[in-house]
């Protein structure tokens, strides 16, 4: 590959035609960047060079000069040293860091929203879309800061006080994925500070320059609180940074976003040591239409399900199951949008959907649908790779009247299967049979399949919906999956907790000793 470095036309465009890249400027991007911070940059990380590539052309947009071993032991110290000031620190106090970092986030979101266009291919829109879900999940935290406490029980004992408390867990790690390559380290690293837990982060080497843009902010902000190792960034080889990452004990709660295979491994390593794991792990999400449902409605679900992000959320829809008498017109109507989709320059204001991640991304949904073919599914739209420079992909939608055993398989990328069903119970039975349990959607209009889907005999997702589609879900609520998606929660809702050490803690102010379950342990020495 030409190493031709966008960040280099920065410098010699300005006032020229590329100065719609002078953003990168603003957020810290040089044409080589240090992997590896605890609040100050090392200047030489010993690890080797990784260049981060613009999906959309091809290009070199900087380089990064990843972590060693070295480096990493500077940064784990740090953050060592910082989770004693923060455990100090009072919950609103951490809330006050929180509110700071969003007012950067609102005041840098097209900044941020655009790098990761270039960086990772998904449309500005949905750059944007990105930052906006940490500006969301810091107002939340920052409520979470003043109302973390918990439960007083009454006790059973006279003259006792008991209630539960919620303290600083330690060190919190976060590896994340490409395809969301700021927000997952938000939620995960909003919630940890407030709870008292120093963050360090390996992100995607497909995304460096996301993480290094938000470490920048992290560190401006932190000058202000003169402490240093709360924010901390490892940029390095699974095998130098995140074996190691996984493996220490001095780090009692990992964060994973990844694939199945390599989050069990994770989870059983981190398990192994003693410690705790929240893993979001693959999904492989599937939408129900029933023929009573709104078809406008459902075609709009389904199209930003599976071509919204290239497909590359966790939460789009690869599997569409309508019902038998609109199998016809929705496969219609999805072949039509797919006719209609504009693809191309993510940064343009008309683009739909982007380029995939990587050469080997596009070749792996190739690969997928020529699986779907040899198992029998028709391929009613066949997406081509565009002739251009960038990883481009049209969509693939493959219709089928039968289970294909490919469709428990998650493809990261854009491609639909569409089975027909006869009824409500085969839809839920064909969306429950995968491994995966991320997400689910069912289209209709009568309550009593609404509810009978959201029941304990419905979808087994983690998250399930009615009349909205699988992908975009808002982040005030819990978020994760359940069976191989994975283990715990992120964002909203109590996830919080997982972040903290946990407490029941009694107060005997009755000047008697009496035991609980009644146990007169003393009945003979009276
Ligand atoms: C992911 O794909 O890893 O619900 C996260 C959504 C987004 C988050 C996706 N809020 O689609």
């Amino acid at each position: 590959m030409k190493a031709v470095f966008i960040i280099e036309n920065v410098r010699k465009s300005i006032g020229g035609v590329q100065m719609k890249y002078d953003f990168l400027e603003r957020l810290g991007i040089k044409k080589v960047n240090s992997g590896a911070c605890f609040g100050e940059w090392i200047e030489k990380p010993e690890g080797n060079i990784l260049q981060s590539i613009n999906p959309a052309t091809e290009e070199v947009i900087a380089e990064v000069r990843m972590a060693g071993s070295q480096d990493y032991e500077q940064v784990i110290e740090a953050a060592e040293r910082a989770a004693v000031i923060l455990r100090r620190m009072p919950a609103p106090k951490r809330g006050d860091i929180v509110r700071d970092l969003c007012n950067e986030f609102r005041r840098h979101k097209d900044d941020l929203g655009r790098l990761i266009t270039m960086e990772v291919g998904k449309i500005y829109e949905e750059g944007k879309g990105e930052v906006q879900e940490i500006i969301d999940f810091s107002d939340v935290a920052i409520g979470h800061a003043r109302m973390m406490g918990g439960r007083v029980t009454p006790s059973e004992r006279p003259g006792h006080f008991t209630f539960e408390s919620y303290d600083p867990l330690g060190l919190a790690e976060e590896i994340t994925a490409f395809n969301f390559p700021q927000a997952v380290w938000g939620w995960n690293t909003l919630n940890a500070t407030v709870c008292g837990d120093p963050v360090i982060w390996k992100p995607s080497l497909q995304a460096p320059l996301s993480a290094i843009a938000v470490q920048h902010i992290c560190n401006r902000v932190m000058k202000k609180y003169s402490i240093e190792g709360v924010f901390n960034l490892l940029i390095g080889e699974d095998m130098i940074i995140g074996d190691r990452l996984v493996k220490d004990s001095r780090i009692p709660l990992v964060s994973f976003t990844g694939s199945t295979a390599v989050g069990l491994r994770v989870g059983s390593l981190v398990t192994a040591r003693g410690g705790e794991c929240i893993l979001e792990l693959g999904g492989n999400n599937a939408l129900i239409i029933l023929a009573d449902a709104n078809i406008d409605l459902a075609i709009k679900g389904l199209a930003f399900g599976f071509t919204g992000t290239a497909k590359q959320r966790c939460t789009s829809t690869s599997r569409a199951y309508p019902e038998e008498d609109i199998a016809g017109i929705v496969t219609d109507r999805v072949v039509d949008w797919c006719k209609s989709l504009t693809i191309g320059d993510p940064l343009h204001p008309q683009t739909q959907m982007g380029p995939l991640i990587s050469e080997k991304a596009r070749a792996n949904v190739l690969r997928s649908v020529q699986k779907a073919k040899e198992q029998g599914g028709e391929v009613v739209y066949e997406g081509k790779p565009l002739d251009r420079k960038g990883f481009f992909l049209e969509p693939t939608v493959i219709y089928t009247k039968k289970h294909l055993s490919i469709m428990e398989k998650e493809t990261f990328g854009p491609i639909l299967y569409i089975q027909p069903i006869h009824d409500l119970e085969e839809g839920i039975a064909l969306n429950n049979k995968v491994d995966q349990g991320l997400s689910s959607s069912l289209f209709t209009n009568n309550l009593l399949s609404a509810f009978h889907f959201l029941s304990a005999e419905g979808s087994d997702c983690g998250i399930r919906n009615v009349n909205c589609g699988t992908s975009g879900a808002e982040i005030g609520g819990a978020f994760g999956g359940n069976k191989h998606t994975g283990w715990g929660r992120e964002a909203g809702g109590d996830a919080w907790k997982k972040y903290c050490r946990h407490s029941q803690c009694t107060i005997n102010w009755s000047g008697e000793l009496p035991l609980s379950q009644g146990i007169d342990f003393f009945k003979n020495k009276k």
